[in-house]
């Protein structure tokens, strides 16, 4: 208690300008082990902590090249900011250690992992190497914040003592970028999965087509990308990635242990695909390319043969480029196209997918024509959604339908936060950050089974977003609480105890150069 009024104070002169005393400094450095985004499943302080010094190494015993790329990883965290040479090396010992496999790690599953930290070494061991990845997460957050700056920074560099042992409670942890209504580049979309990973996000969600833009080059079809790419919302130049460019997406993502979802929204929000091939229109006429922000005009001429042969070919082309299970199809509000047309193009569309070894995800309309058996719905309501909708999804869930839980009104990172806020919408209502970690995905969707829900996901949405520093404005600091919702278990769900984590990740974002959102609900720590 003394300690902690201590830091406060400490905290308080150096916002006064005055120097604080480099001991409450040093004190401050060290991070209690349960001061983790998002909330460990078990914490147990203890014992020594662990100090870096010039003459740790990291450790791969046994050396897979898994185990080496992530240790990689670390160093390239670390090195720069500690101005320590951390040699990798595959010789046990005390350091930071990266253990893959072995006693006592089959029960951390996929993503789980361990991290003791006593006064020789701190050891990280997973089953896996996502669950390594996951802790090196982690570890960084326990050190100083300074150690997320690129130049040489002043240590100690202290990791609490005591044991982690955690696993998410969702499988499906996911964020969405709308990468149509504005263009985000390699580089762009590279420095989010970086953001996402620190949280452990696990599946980035990428809107590739809407009526505002193509974003993938397809052999097939090329004047997809080529004219349906050439332009956004506001009138911009738009752009699309080659399939190197995408290739080299999912692997960075994958890099970081996400799999990459792609998003082809059929058959409404369909105008930049209708603008690029005439014959794809029901009246044999290509509309003008879109760059206003209105939805549900265009779609898709369920009828045509051709719309299928074009399905066919999109869907063989992106399912190649797609290591991971899941194809999105969209079938969001699809306001131009009949219900008896929808449920016809959906019987016919989600075959296609499944001969190309994918399965469906769908937005949550899919639940009113036939879901395919291993569908999954995603649901975007919000409170104003009606009673029989809900009902839809929730009948959906109890036949088998499996759910990823993406509220408007609550994981819509595109929302704005208040009135106030420059960027974003607000059709579902202002999100402020309490809103948006305050509910419980187990239990959101009434008369939807627990276990139906395979996760959660927080789209953006980028109408109003060109940049990546707006991006960082909408997404933090409400990101990490939706990847709190997907990883930690409900038992430690708790305003008052997040909002202090959460207060403990600005310095931290603040070292990183990522422009949040100084939300008043938060206690952030005095700059
Ligand atoms: C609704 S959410 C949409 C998008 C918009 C978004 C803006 C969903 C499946 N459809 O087309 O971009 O609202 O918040």
């Amino acid at each position: 208690m003394l300690f902690s009024l201590l830091l406060v104070a400490a905290a308080g002169m150096g916002a006064a300008g005055v120097p604080a005393a480099p001991r409450a400094q040093a004190a401050a450095a060290t991070a209690p082990l349960d001061r983790v985004v998002p909330a460990p499943a078990s914490v147990r302080p203890g014992g020594d902590p662990y100090t870096l010094t010039d003459r740790t190494g990291i450790r791969i015993p046994g050396g897979s090249a898994e185990a080496r790329r992530i240790a990689g990883y670390l160093a390239g965290v670390l090195r720069p900011s500690t101005g320590y040479a951390l040699p990798v090396t595959t010789r046990d010992g005390d350091g930071i250690v990266l253990r893959l496999g072995g006693r006592g790690t089959a029960g951390l599953g996929a993503e789980g992992y361990r991290l003791s930290s006593g006064s020789r070494a701190v050891t990280i061991s997973a089953a896996r190497p996502a669950g390594l990845f996951h802790g090196v997460q982690t570890l960084r957050q326990l050190l100083p914040t300074a150690v997320e700056r690129r130049t040489e920074q002043a240590g100690p560099w202290r990791v609490a003592g005591g044991t982690i042992a955690d696993t998410p409670r969702y499988a499906h942890r996911g964020a969405m970028l709308d990468v149509s209504r504005h263009f985000f580049t390699v580089a762009q979309v590279k420095r989010y999965i970086d953001e996402l990973a620190m949280y452990k996000v696990n599946r980035l969600h990428l809107h590739l087509s809407d009526d505002q833009g193509w974003r993938i080059a397809l052999k097939s079809w090329p004047r997809l990308a080529t004219y349906g790419g050439s332009t956004q919302v506001g009138g911009g130049p738009g752009g699309y990635y080659t399939k190197d460019d995408y290739r080299a997406i999912v692997r960075y993502a994958a890099d970081r242990y996400l799999t990459v979802v792609p998003e082809i929204d059929m058959p409404g929000h369909t105008n930049a695909a209708l603008a690029s091939y005439a014959e794809l229109n029901c009246n044999g006429q290509a509309p003008p390319l879109y760059t206003g922000t209105s939805v549900g005009f265009s779609s898709l001429c369920v009828p045509k043969k051709v719309t299928y042969d074009f399905i066919d070919d999109v869907i063989r082309e992106i399912a190649a480029l797609t290591p991971g299970r899941y194809l999105h199809i969209g079938g969001d509000e699809a306001h131009s196209t009949s219900h008896d047309d929808y449920v016809a193009f959906m019987d016919k569309v989600q075959p296609v997918v499944a001969k190309y070894g994918k399965t469906v995800i769908g937005w949550h309309q899919l639940t009113g024509a036939h879901p395919a058996k291993d569908a999954v719905a995603q649901y975007w309501g919000y409170d104003k959604t009606g009673a029989a909708e809900r009902a839809q999804v929730a009948d959906a869930a109890r036949n088998g339908t499996r759910l990823i839980l993406s509220p408007a009104d609550r994981a819509y990172l595109d929302m704005k936060y208040d009135k106030n806020t420059p960027l974003g919408l607000s059709w579902a209502g202002y999100v402020d950050v309490r809103r948006s970690y305050d509910w419980d995905p187990g239990s959101y969707l009434q008369g939807a089974p627990a276990d139906s829900v395979l996760g959660v996901e927080a789209p953006l949405w980028t109408e109003t977003l060109k940049t990546s520093a707006h991006l960082e404005y909408m997404a933090f600091p409400r990101l990490p609480g939706i990847a709190e919702l997907g990883w930690s278990p409900a038992g430690t769900h708790d305003w008052g105890a997040y909002k202090e984590r959460l207060a403990a990740q600005g310095p931290r974002w603040d070292a990183l150069g990522i422009d949040y959102y100084h939300s008043p609900e938060v206690p952030w720590p005095a700059r």
